[in-house]
């Protein structure tokens, strides 16, 4: 078999990255060692930025999204029962929009498959070669049987613990990495939000966060230790915790029946450059962030539009300017990410560094609330800054 791009993984950076090529006339097939099943009910994300949600309905996959999406207008900072609201658009005149990545996943490989694209899922023994020529190669197998894709291009959109980062040479990336002594502790719950935007909280017991999906079902985390185990919450003691967490005079978090509940690590890491040859990295299979700034699944994204305006320019008149161009390109913006995400970690969550710390963060706290350009500066980097060429 050939192909013109052979994309590894159907996550919101494949996916996009395919719509994207097929949108410009270029092939593709993307392999995914999931079952498609498994890939359209992983829970995950839930925050879009703006410029997600415009390349969405730029691709012809946001009819669902503008229907059934929830657009904010602000967030929610609250600290030993105080309440501080960050009015988004406002100061920065964007939105930003609760939608489940898995949602996300679904139209889009709905969208692909009805416009003739190929998805292979439930792949086994996927593994890359020749990356380091202009005849890149995967095999892999289906239902046992091996078989062998011949391509122009690799595009690694396989996640943090995917084969195509971990395929190339030691000593070749350089990975900047750091694992927070710290983990989210995340629910699914049949409860309408007791909020109409998130609220990001600061405690003396440690960070907890109240998201949503719908008018009826919450998402809410709170930080635990980096190795908890989940047997040491029931229902009732999860809630009880976000009660105290989420305090604010005369007002409760909804409770009702948790159907979904998970440890997250907190961590952040980058690879540099992300490519190598013919093969190119992109979302989680390049970096990770601390999900505290709700960037990862818009970075994924960004790194797919960066990529296919990079391989459409070469398909189209044979330049590989900005193929050359793309790593430096998507980490200006992964880097922009890292630094907020990593600032929204370390302003909110109890880094176990002390009292001189704690007070630290009342003041930065604080300083948001008396500060427009403080606030702006938040809101502007939780919002996402403009899409562009070269960002
Ligand atoms: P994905 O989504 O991990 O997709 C990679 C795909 O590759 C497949 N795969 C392989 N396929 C073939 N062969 C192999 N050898 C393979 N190995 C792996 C996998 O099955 C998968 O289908 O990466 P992608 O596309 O880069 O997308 C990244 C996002 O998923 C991730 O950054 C976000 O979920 C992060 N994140 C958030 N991001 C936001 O923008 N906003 C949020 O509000 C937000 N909240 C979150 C989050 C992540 C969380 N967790 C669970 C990590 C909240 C949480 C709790
Ligand atoms: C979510 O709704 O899952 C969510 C929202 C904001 C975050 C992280 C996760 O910062």
């Amino acid at each position: 078999m050939r192909t013109q791009v052979g994309i590894v993984g159907a996550g919101p950076a494949g996916l996009t990255l395919a719509l994207l090529l097929a949108r410009a006339g270029i092939e593709s097939i993307v392999l995914e060692d999931q079952t498609r099943e498994y890939v359209e009910h992983r829970v995950r994300a839930g925050l879009l930025e703006q410029n997600t949600v415009d390349l969405m309905h730029e691709l012809g996959v946001g009819q669902r999204l503008a229907q059934e999406g929830l657009q904010h207008d602000g967030i929610y900072l609250r600290r030993r029962g105080r309440t501080l609201h960050i009015p988004i658009t406002e100061l920065t005149g964007r939105h930003v929009t609760i939608y489940a990545q898995q949602e996300v996943v679904k139209d889009m490989v709905a969208a692909l498959l009805e416009r003739g694209g190929t998805i292979e899922f439930d792949v086994t023994d996927v593994a890359i070669h020749d990356f380091d020529s202009d005849h890149p190669r995967i095999t892999y197998a289906v239902n046992g049987a091996r078989q062998e894709l011949a391509c122009d291009f690799i595009a690694g959109c396989d996640g943090f613990h995917g084969v195509c980062r971990s395929s190339v040479g030691d000593g070749y990336f350089t990975a900047h990495e750091y694992t927070y002594p710290f983990a989210w502790l995340g629910i699914l719950a049949e409860a309408p939000p007791a909020t109409d935007e998130l609220i990001y909280a600061w405690h003396e017991h440690g960070f907890a966060l109240y998201s949503m999906r719908s008018g009826t079902i919450s998402r809410l985390y709170f930080q635990v230790p980096a190795d908890e185990d989940i047997v040491r919450w029931p229902d009732e003691r999860i809630w009880e915790e976000l009660q105290v967490r989420l305090a604010s005079e005369g007002w409760r978090v909804n409770e009702g029946p948790i159907f979904e509940k998970g440890i997250t690590p907190m961590r952040t890491f980058v690879c540099e450059p992300m490519r190598c040859g013919s093969l190119f990295l992109a979302g989680d299979a390049a970096h990770i962030v601390p999900p505290t700034g709700a960037k990862g699944l818009n970075l994924a994204v960004n790194d797919a539009r960066l990529l296919a305006a990079a391989l459409s320019e070469c398909f189209q008149d044979g330049s590989r300017s900005r193929l050359e161009r793309y790593s430096d390109t998507a980490l200006r913006r992964v880097w922009r990410a890292q630094d907020f995400s990593n600032f929204m970690t370390q302003l909110l969550h109890d880094l176990g560094r002390g009292p001189f710390d704690r007070k630290l963060q009342l003041s930065r706290l604080e300083y948001v609330e008396r500060s427009q350009a403080a606030a702006t500066s938040l809101a502007e980097n939780y919002a996402g800054l403009p899409p562009g060429e070269d960002f």
